[in-house]
């Protein structure tokens, strides 16, 4: 059997990747991945926690049981105040962003963009949903933090991850030096190192977009979604469809196997629907550190200005080719048409 490598050990080994490194980013993942356990624990028993909670339950402090995205978003927020090393969290739960000024953070220099818990509606189906993290560094250190910090492009991230919680839980992310995938060992309770140097096949045979949008879809769109539809056994079409409403699911599966996810703009989303601080620029940091290509159809994500902390962006993300030919069909179309 191989040798375990646990997720604290794995990050401490890389450390010697950033010569100037003092351990502060060591410690924020290692932050983080004691928050994904402890959500991972919960997420588990959601549906004996629904079934409770039909009953008017409480749980053993009395409190009324949480939302289980609230119960995520706290746990997140807990490990990122305490750990002293982050200095602002920006949350998809939270309308602004939340400055951590405890004197354990007094020099604290990184940015906590999450979304606590992606998907969450899939819970009571049982359907894996994930939590995604993106991370910054202050702009000007001798400043206290703001939301300028925050608004900075996906270009800028120092690292990115993911956690799947499905038929096992995963926790993938990268700080710009390949991108390594660790599942939890419950037996142990730790993450341990099961996808080393992962890559996304530059083609793939997945596509990943919800078909019931389609009238509103972008021309584009629906003439790529029809080319996936072609039988054409030189390039393997017609496509597989996958869609899961999990984009951390989606985007993993395809990860693995090759594919395109698509959240193009729509009637009910002119903007698109995903966010892009906290859930398209991290898992485009991720995707494209594992060689494939995120864009918004036209544009890199992580080239996109960041005006505003809950903005959103329309994202083609996956397999390279796979994205290349749907921005084809994009920019023959007329982009947004
Ligand atoms: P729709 C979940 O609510 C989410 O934010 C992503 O995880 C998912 O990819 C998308 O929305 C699903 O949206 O409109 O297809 O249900």
């Amino acid at each position: 059997m191989n040798e375990v490598k646990t997720l604290g050990q794995f990050i401490i080994e890389k450390q010697a990747d950033f010569p100037y490194a003092k351990g502060e980013l060591s410690r924020l993942l290692r932050d983080i991945g004691i928050a994904a356990k402890i959500v991972n624990r919960e997420v588990n028993k959601a549906g004996l926690m629904d079934i409770l909670g039909q009953t008017g339950s409480t749980n053993i402090q009395g409190e009324h049981q949480q939302k289980l995205d609230i119960f995520a978003n706290g746990q997140f927020i807990k490990a990122l105040t305490s750990g002293g090393e982050c200095c602002i969290v920006a949350s998809e739960e939270n309308e602004d962003i939340i400055v951590i000024d405890s004197p354990v953070a007094h020099n604290a220099k990184y940015i906590v963009a999450i979304d606590p818990l992606d998907g969450s509606s899939n819970i009571d189906v049982n359907v894996a949903v994930g939590s995604i993290f993106s991370i910054y560094r202050k702009i000007n250190t001798d400043a206290p933090a703001t939301i300028v910090d925050v608004c900075q492009p996906g270009k800028q991230q120092v690292a990115a991850g993911y956690v799947v919680y499905g038929s096992s839980t995963m926790l993938v992310y990268t700080t710009g030096k390949g991108v390594n995938g660790f599942t939890l060992d419950p037996s142990i309770g730790e993450f341990c190192l099961s996808h080393p140097n992962m890559r996304i096949p530059a083609d793939g045979c997945i596509y990943s977009v919800n078909e019931g949008n389609y009238v509103h879809f972008p021309k584009g769109v629906k003439q790529y979604i029809k080319y996936c539809q072609v039988e054409d056994s030189t390039t393997n079409r017609p496509y597989t469809s996958r869609y899961i409403g999990s984009m951390v699911a989606d985007l993993h599966r395809n990860l693995i196997k090759g594919g395109i996810f698509i959240y193009p703009v729509t009637a009910h989303a002119p903007q698109g629907k995903l966010r892009l601080v906290y859930e398209c620029n991290p898992m485009a940091f991720i995707v494209e550190q594992a060689g494939g290509k995120a864009t918004d159809g036209l544009n890199r994500i992580m080239e996109l200005p960041v005006t505003e902390l809950h903005q959103r962006s329309p994202i083609f993300i996956g397999s390279k080719n796979m994205v290349d030919m749907a921005e084809r069909f994009m920019h023959d179309a007329g982009i947004l048409s």
